[in-house]
């Protein structure tokens, strides 16, 4: 069996508990112990003049290599041209998308530095799977270095329509870049969809039955795999959380009023000013809700480096005093909103003792926060998910009521239809999603992205014929 290579920014240290790592770190980590292998990224250090050769260390039949970047490189790379353009583009933020060529060549200067330091590791039958938006580039600096292998990409996040994609000046050249990829993995249908409609459309590329792609002398597949959680494990821990000392302290604060959850990494994306403004709007409009509903947002800080993300800090806080200003009692506070995370067990009792799970983002690749909450509820009394339309995971979870993040009115019509729910419609809509949770796990993602990406080859070589004869063209 192939060595599998994975690379990724941020890699999962060896010493991080499953609790803490979270569903994908655990899932890659697994994948590569399985069969053995090499997992790279960046050492979240910087360094002026680093190393030229990563720092090297085994755990098991694990070895990691941890490369450290210059600063300045780092900045253009990571801030500048992954968060600061390629985020905001891919999340249809036009506005907040700025693009500096300075940051692009920065960018693809670090993937260079990225693949001088991999290439000596390499083996020429590895098999190299490629982890998101900071990495696209990486494939053709191995290629020009010489590797010949299997390289995968999957791209966790939105891929944007082509009329979104256009405002990229380096556009291109990026799907350039990824066309020396053997197969790219999108989240939806929708995705895959929007990169073949570029490439047909902008690109002059042609488009075979499977996904398959031409483009200049390159073929590669584009095809979708949505991502899951780790759900027997967090089937495991919502149960478990049910005796815990967390989930009594959880009730004995609420006083037998109904919570509603949100759980989000604190970036724009995720709609966390439109949830605010519906949950607000619930109180105001229907007065009945006062004091009865508690709405509880965990949103741990990130990315504190980029200038939007510290405006959205302030406009949250702004927007929490604001409507516990309005509308707390002595005994009463409306919106528990905390920056700090929490452990992976209290987050699946918090989930569980929630009659709502507020999943409202702007725009998502998937959103595994939908997924864990569906997961962690208790079959005999479920709560009901609200889930944004235009998360990648509302494709698959039919059974939540779907909402217009941009519509806020329409937003606490719906939470205010979610709190009075039946019972029975609650299971009916909760098995609906749980048996997608359950069918579709991290580990199947997993193995079905690494055994198409080994049959990739094969796939290319089936070409039809009117395929075969437009690659000649
Ligand atoms: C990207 C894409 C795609 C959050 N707060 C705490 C905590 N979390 C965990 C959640 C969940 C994960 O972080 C967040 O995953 P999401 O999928 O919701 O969002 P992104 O971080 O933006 O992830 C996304 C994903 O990649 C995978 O492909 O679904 O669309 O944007 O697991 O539980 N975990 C703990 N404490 C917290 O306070 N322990």
């Amino acid at each position: 069996m192939a060595r599998l290579v994975i690379v990724s920014n941020r890699v999962a240290s060896p010493k991080e508990r499953a609790a803490k790592a979270g569903g994908l770190a655990v899932a890659l980590r697994e994948a590569l112990g399985r069969q053995g292998g090499l997992w790279f990224g960046w050492s979240g250090e910087t360094e002026v003049n680093p190393p030229t050769e990563p720092k090297i260390f085994r755990s098991g039949r694990v070895t990691y290599a941890l490369q450290t970047l210059d600063p300045e490189e780092q900045h253009a790379h990571y801030a500048g041209y992954a968060n600061g353009t390629l985020w905001p583009l891919c999340h249809y933020r036009l506005g907040a998308l700025s693009y500096r060529r300075t940051d692009w060549e920065g960018y693809r200067r670090v993937n260079d530095t990225f693949a001088r330091s991999l290439m000596p590791l390499l083996k020429p039958d590895d098999v190299v799977w490629v982890h998101d938006y900071h990495f696209i580039p990486l494939a053709s600096a191995l290629r020009e270095l010489g590797f010949k292998g299997l390289i995968g990409y999957f791209h966790h996040i939105p891929w944007p329509t082509p009329d979104v994609f256009l405002t990229l000046p380096s556009h291109a050249a990026l799907v350039e870049d990824l066309s020396q990829y053997d197969l790219v993995g999108l989240q939806t249908e929708n995705d895959v969809r929007a990169l073949l409609t570029y490439i047909s459309s902008e690109a002059r590329g042609w488009i075979a039955p499977g996904g398959v792609v031409g483009l200049k002398e390159r073929r590669f597949r584009v095809a979708a795999y949505p991502i899951g959680i780790d759900t027997e494990a967090f089937v495991k821990d919502a149960k478990a959380a049910v005796t815990g000392e967390e989930m009594e302290r959880l009730h004995s604060s609420l006083a037998g009023r109904t919570l509603a959850v949100g759980v989000d990494r604190l970036d724009y994306s995720k709609g966390l000013p439109n949830k605010f403004n519906a949950f607000g709007e619930l109180l105001k409009s229907r007065p009945e809700h006062r004091s009865k509903v508690t709405m509880m947002q965990v949103a741990p800080v990130s990315r504190g480096e980029v200038a939007e993300y510290r405006a959205l800090r302030r406009e949250l806080e702004e927007l929490a005093g604001a409507i516990n200003g309005e509308y707390a009692e002595f005994d009463w506070v409306p919106l528990r909103y905390l920056n700090r995370p929490l452990a992976r067990p209290t987050l699946a009792a918090i989930y569980r003792s929630s009659r709502i799970g507020l999943v409202t983002p702007l725009r998502d690749g998937m959103n595994l926060v939908a997924k864990e909450y569906v997961a962690a509820q208790n079959p005999k009394n479920p709560g009901v998910l609200v889930l944004s339309r235009f998360a990648g995971a509302a494709n698959e979870l039919s059974g939540a009521l779907m909402v217009n993040p941009y519509d806020i009115e329409g937003m606490a019509d719906m939470l205010d239809l979610a709190l009075a729910m039946p019972l029975e419609e609650r299971q009916e809509r909760w098995r609906a999603n749980m048996a997608v949770v359950e069918a579709n796990t991290i580990h199947k993602w997993c193995d079905t992205f690494l055994d198409d990406l080994a049959h990739t080859v094969d796939r290319l070589g089936e070409l039809p014929e009117h395929s075969r004869a437009a690659a000649r063209q």
